[in-house]
């Protein structure tokens, strides 16, 4: 497996001259952050952010997302324009190099918390999600983190309620109609595409969220039978709702060769489902971090791996979940795992 790590590109307050130093980093994982959603990646901005990340001496061979616009998930207005878009972006991407492209299709809200630095006793601060503090708020007036916050109020609701009329079962079906699409044009230019589970894996707000579970995620293959169509396999997502063991997930999945990226995140599931983000190693959280690189290993995973969300920690500031310290401590915890693992079956 090739170690990667997330970038957000030039303006990152993590440097690409700081990733380099971590031991065992094949590459970074990055995007064009400066294209609206939906409209095509300019191929002069993709090798401009190529050339740099190579100049580093670092590969970028995944992209960390290409977004899916909620026209094509609601498959309304201008969904179809977005569709040839997307087919471009990835022929535009596998031009450059790109082997794997990560996206989601979650409606509305990417990843969802209460807080993005709770304090822990230790003084690192992480991400949580507490059930009762999110189950009080009205998702039209509030702006949470990992939000897009240019929903003005009366957008939203429309938003939300469009996506609580089109229901599971619709999303299903506007996800296989994308699907159908654009398998077919990453077959042809040998792209990867990795869909990243729903995070937290459970509906908010009565809108609906199909990456969630093993039964979903066999669903969802299904959908394309072609190995072109796979998962990003974050650990932290899936495995934040008790339901998920992550270790036969990847034992599944892995062996099926449908696995192209795996994100390694612990969390410390509580009592009423909550749950919050911990330091990547065992003890610190819910998950056994060496069971789950366990099965990697026992499957040939030939894919890439990254350090998912860190603490804040050493009094580090800045983006929150990927920030410089902690990701790092991640990595060399896994490489010092995934080294052992190697080694000690030969
Ligand atoms: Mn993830």
């Amino acid at each position: 497996m090739k170690m990667t790590f997330r970038y957000y590109g030039k303006t990152d307050p993590v440097k690409i001259e700081y990733i380099r130093q971590i031991p065992n980093m094949s590459g970074v994982v990055s995007a064009i952050y400066d294209v609206e959603v939906g409209e095509v990646w300019p191929m002069e901005k993709i090798l401009e952010l190529k050339e740099h990340v190579n100049s580093n001496g670092l590969e970028l061979e995944v992209i960390e997302s290409v977004p899916v616009h909620e026209d094509i998930k609601l498959r309304r207005g201008d969904y179809a324009r977005y569709i040839e878009n997307y087919k471009q972006n990835i022929r535009n991407l596998s031009k450059a190099g790109v082997k794997c492209i990560c996206y989601n299709f979650m409606p509305v809200f990417d990843w969802t918390r209460s807080q993005l630095d709770k304090m822990a006793e230790d003084g690192s601060t992480s991400l949580v999600y507490y059930k009762d503090q999110v189950d009080k708020l009205d998702p039209t007036k509030l702006a949470l983190p990992g939000w897009d916050s240019s929903y003005a109020p009366e957008e939203m609701k429309e938003l939300i309620d469009a996506y609580k009329e089109l229901g599971e079962e619709g999303l299903w079906s506007n996800l296989e109609h994308f699907l159908k699409e654009i398998i077919p044009v990453a077959a042809e230019c040998d792209v990867n595409m990795a869909i990243h589970p729903d995070d937290p894996p459970w509906s908010i707000f009565g809108i609906p969220r199909i990456i969630t579970c093993e039964a979903n995620l066999d669903r969802f293959l299904k959908l394309v039978d072609d190995p072109h169509n796979g998962l990003t396999l974050c650990s932290g997502s899936l495995g934040c709702a008790d339901f998920n063991d992550i270790p036969k997930l990847v034992r599944k999945y892995g062996a099926m060769k449908r696995i192209h990226f795996a994100h390694i995140r612990n969390v410390k599931i509580l009592e009423d489902g909550s749950f919050e983000e911990t330091a990547h190693y065992s003890g610190c959280g819910s998950l056994d971090v060496y069971e789950i690189l366990k099965a990697y290993h026992e499957v040939g995973f030939e894919g890439y791996v990254r350090p998912d969300h860190g603490r804040m920690i050493w009094g580090e500031t800045g983006k929150p979940g990927y920030g410089l310290f902690d990701r790092a401590l991640g990595a060399v915890y896994m490489n010092g795992i995934i080294e052992t693992l190697e080694k000690s079956s030969k």
